[in-house]
């Protein structure tokens, strides 16, 4: 296994906010600090210190250095760090370096919705498309979904919501997550200190909803919400409230395919409590959201009958786990533990109607005041989806008592404590420890959903060390890591652009694209999940177990519940810059 990682001077190749910390890691075989020197883009010599020697990082089994220029301050573009004779990709100094990652990452959601053409006039010739599952030949439609043989008798008008990703499947579990987290990129400016909202508001976004007079994010998240709740089993059948796991093809389709072109029938597959739960609960968000937009006021209320029926409906059958088999034609996205799905809802309903039943759910719960339990050292994700709860009862005004909102917000820093000593152990500056030292399918969605927490701790204690492990992991992300990759498209000089999508396929077929701009690919899976990565990265060391390869779903994909932290923390870091 031998990479090809380009320089061993390792920097976050967007770049460093002026007043931020600015860390680097050095591949070395050297034992004793050496000299490095920070260049202007014309070469000249800005500042110099010397690196610190940090042993054998564990993710990489690489001898490292880090290196610190944090009390530079002199705001520029091109400056690069020059260590023994090595230089570093180029970054930039500056307050406005994560404005256009912020709605770039948000546009991913627009480029992946169902149902709908994707206008050149939004997003240019070269990602515009016919809409996708409309019923127009060859394709099934998913305005009249039959269910599997023996699941249902009764179609679903499904048609809507975003693709999870390079698939064209549509889940309730890891849609819900995301949209419950798009909700929340709005959600943050409402709640901290000093966030402006504004760059996310009507007319900012690059999608059709512009100008009706409700912040162009929420238009995004009601794209999926919309979808959410068209998956409820209907009323009058036995599982009347339930919501059905996920609707995708009879059989896996290949690479390159156009959503429109897609031939396979789509299915229903059976409900289960975890989708009904995360319905519950990313009802309950919207009902609290929109309810403040004439345009949405009766959408919110919709949502909250919704939510309520599907929570109602979640107790009368606790235990409907999805298939772990069920993986014929889309994922099985299958959880045999849903008590974090229950607290995630309860906590939702509680905020959205103060109701006291949804509050004794929330305070009754075996992961109530577990701080461990609720914020796992992997992370959040769709199948750990507590934090979500918990991160919202610690942010959002309701009527907890001063000492429950304390368990709350204890749980938060807490778990934030770990993530920022996390971050402060890694020679590469990731807030990310999982077990083992084992790298998830996935694990840069880990790595965010870590950052998010230390955010959110950010906000509530304004503490800057808890800032500074979220910026720390942005570098990871972007480049100050075992691979100098930087995982986002668009973003830093050796950036990931062959994510495994069907129709952002160019590295197939040169007359489709590549990824637009904002999208985050899945990062190292040291378990080696697929065929590519089976062939390609034997003997990878946990961080290095990644290919940009179109065909390695396990390490490259992309996917909603991916970019939607991504857009979260980008619209944080860029309210951090002044002005
Ligand atoms: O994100 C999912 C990851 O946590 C699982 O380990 C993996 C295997 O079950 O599935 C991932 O989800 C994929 C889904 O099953 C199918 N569509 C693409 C998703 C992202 O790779």
């Amino acid at each position: 296994y031998d990479p090809d990682t380009g320089s061993p001077v390792r920097v976050n190749q967007v770049g460093y906010l002026t007043e931020g910390p600015k860390n680097g890691t050095f591949v070395t075989a050297a034992t004793d600090p050496l000299t490095w020197t920070l260049n202007a883009a014309d070469g000249t010599e800005k500042a110099s210190g010397t690196t610190v020697p940090a042993g054998t990082d564990p993710t990489s089994l690489e001898n490292v250095h880090t290196f610190a220029f944090g009390d530079f301050t002199e705001a520029g573009e091109g400056y690069t760090v020059t260590i023994d004779g090595e230089t570093s990709e180029p970054f930039t100094i500056g307050d406005d370096i994560y404005g256009t990652l912020r709605t770039d990452a948000l546009a991913y959601f627009y480029h992946n919705r169902s149902g709908i053409e994707i206008d050149a006039d939004l997003v240019g010739e070269e990602y515009a498309r016919p809409a996708g599952h409309v019923n127009v030949a060859p394709n099934q439609g998913d305005d009249d979904v039959p269910c599997q043989p023996g699941v249902c008798d009764y179609t679903l008008d499904a048609a809507g919501g975003w693709y999870d990703a390079g698939d064209h499947g549509k889940y309730v579990v890891n849609g819900g997550i995301a949209a419950a987290q798009v909700m929340s990129v709005y959600e943050r400016t409402l709640t901290t200190d000093g966030a402006d909202g504004e760059p996310i508001g009507d007319g900012k976004l690059a999608v059709p909803e512009q100008g009706n007079g409700v912040p162009d994010v929420l238009d995004e998240a009601r794209w999926q919400l919309e979808f959410l709740m068209s998956m409820q089993v209907p009323a009058g059948e036995e599982l009347a409230g339930m919501a059905h796991h996920k609707l995708h093809d009879e059989q896996w389709t290949g690479l390159p395919l156009l959503p429109h072109e897609d031939p396979e029938p789509r299915e229903l597959h059976p409900a289960s409590t975890a989708a009904t739960l995360n319905l519950a609960a990313t009802g309950a968000q919207c009902a609290r959201l929109y309810k403040d937009y004439d345009e949405t006021a009766a959408f919110a209320d919709r949502c909250l009958s919704a939510a309520r029926t599907a929570y109602t409906a979640a107790e009368a059958h606790p235990d409907m786990l999805a298939d772990p088999n069920d993986g014929t034609g889309g994922g099985a996205y299958s959880d045999g533990d849903v008590s974090d799905e229950f607290y995630w809802a309860a906590a939702e309903l509680y905020l959205a109607t103060g109701e006291d039943a949804y509050l004794q759910d929330v305070l009754g719960s075996p992961l109530h005041g577990d701080a461990e339990a609720v914020f796992p050292s992997g992370g959040m994700s769709w199948a750990a989806t507590a934090g979500l709860g918990a991160l919202d009862l610690a942010t959002v005004d309701s009527g907890l008592t001063d000492a429950q909102l304390g368990v709350v917000r204890g749980m938060v820093t807490d778990a934030a404590d770990g993530y920022a000593a996390d971050a402060a152990n890694a020679a590469y500056g990731v807030p990310y420890a999982p077990d083992g030292g084992r790298y998830v399918w996935g694990s840069n969605s880990q790595v965010l959903n870590n950052m998010v927490v230390l955010a959110t701790a950010h906000g509530l204690t304004g503490e800057a060390g808890y800032r500074d492990a979220v910026l720390t992991g942005l570098d990871y992300l972007l480049g100050r890591n075992p691979l100098n990759q930087s995982y986002v498209t668009g973003y830093g000089e050796r950036d990931s652009k062959n994510q495994h999508h069907r129709f952002w396929a160019n590295q197939l077929d040169p007359s489709l694209p590549n990824p637009a701009p904002g999208s985050i690919a899945g990062g190292p899976d040291s378990q080696l999940e697929d065929p590519v990565a089976q062939r390609e990265l034997e003997g990878c060391p946990p961080a290095m177990c990644y290919i940009d390869h179109i065909e390695s779903y396990s390490t490259n994909e992309i996917t909603i519940n991916w970019n939607a932290p991504l857009a979260w923390i980008a619209g944080y870091a860029d309210d951090l810059g002044p002005g």
